[in-house]
């Protein structure tokens, strides 16, 4: 089999992230058409983050924090309508670009306990790849052992547990700026990006988190992808849109600025 790439588009990439339930369609486009020729090397997992369409419904119905309330349930159920509507949308750009991919859809395949994986059926990704398809997975809803009940496992989580038990080579963190800086490069023009990163220098680094994320924004993303780098998966994070990033990545990450998790 070729070798497996497992790619993280971030909300950041596939929405826009401040305005409500818009897709950014040229970079779901672009990132189709690369998609559609690294098929050629590799095979691929592409899971998606929730952007302006998750992340806003998760937080007014508090998904994350588990069961409070029973006006909870439907907030579970339009936390889907959302997520299946931004699927919707990659899914049929791939399409267009005659990518095979399959969505899945991680509330029916996993469970959690306290927001953390505890056991997926991974069998029909296996198949899958085997034959040759692309599995979309977003980060979703999820049920819950804890006393919790249910929660939001991410795009992060589900990318970096994806890489490690699939034996992925490579797993690729999209996101809107070039990789992890000392602080947030929207906000502070003195940041500078930090090429090699280990657990060990997370003290020195600032980060700030958008309003109604509910999955711990750059942090949380670093946390997930060092728990891969540290099991031997190359672990990128970089500008997903930027045209040729991805394939860049891939393929000859020299050549591009993003950041490096390392293990140690
Ligand atoms: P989603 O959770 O919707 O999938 P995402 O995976 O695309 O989103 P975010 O969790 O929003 O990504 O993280 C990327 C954002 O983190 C960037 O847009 C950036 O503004 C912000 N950020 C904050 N601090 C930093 C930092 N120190 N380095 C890099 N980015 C940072
Ligand atoms: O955007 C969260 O996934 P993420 C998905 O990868 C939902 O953190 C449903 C909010």
């Amino acid at each position: 089999m070729k070798p497996l790439v497992i790619v993280k588009l971030g909300g950041s990439v596939v929405t826009r992230k401040n305005e409500p339930f818009t897709p950014n369609t040229p970079v779901i486009e672009q990132v189709s058409k690369e998609v559609s020729e690294l098929l050629r090397d590799y095979s691929l997992i592409l899971v998606h983050g929730g952007g302006s369409y998750g992340h806003v419904v998760a937080s007014e119905y508090r998904i994350a924090e588990g069961y409070l309330q029973p006006s909870q349930l439907i907030g579970l159920s339009r936390v889907k309508l959302r997520m299946n509507e931004l699927t919707q949308l990659i899914l049929a750009s791939l399409a267009s670009h005659s990518v095979p991919a399959v969505p899945v859809t991680p509330v029916s395949c996993l469970t959690c306990s306290s927001g953390r994986i505890e056991s997926f059926f991974t069998e029909p990704l296996r198949m899958m790849l085997s034959l040759g398809l692309v599995p979309l997975i977003p980060g979703d809803i999820a049920m819950d052992s804890s006393e919790k009940r249910f929660t939001i496992v991410s795009g992060d989580q589900l990318s970096s547990f994806l890489a490690v038990r699939l034996g992925a080579v490579k797993l690729v963190y999209g996101t809107d700026v070039d990789g992890v800086f000392t602080g947030d490069p929207r906000l502070d023009p003195n940041a500078s990006l930090i090429p090699r990163l280990r657990r060990s220098m997370l003290s020195g680094l600032t980060a700030t988190l958008r309003a109604g994320d509910v999955t711990g924004g750059i942090y949380r993303k670093i946390e997930e992808g060092l728990y891969a780098a540290e099991k031997g998966v190359k672990v990128m994070i970089g500008n997903l849109t930027r045209p040729d990033a991805l394939s860049l990545m891939i393929t000859d990450e020299s050549s591009i600025e993003c950041t490096i998790l390392e293990a140690g």
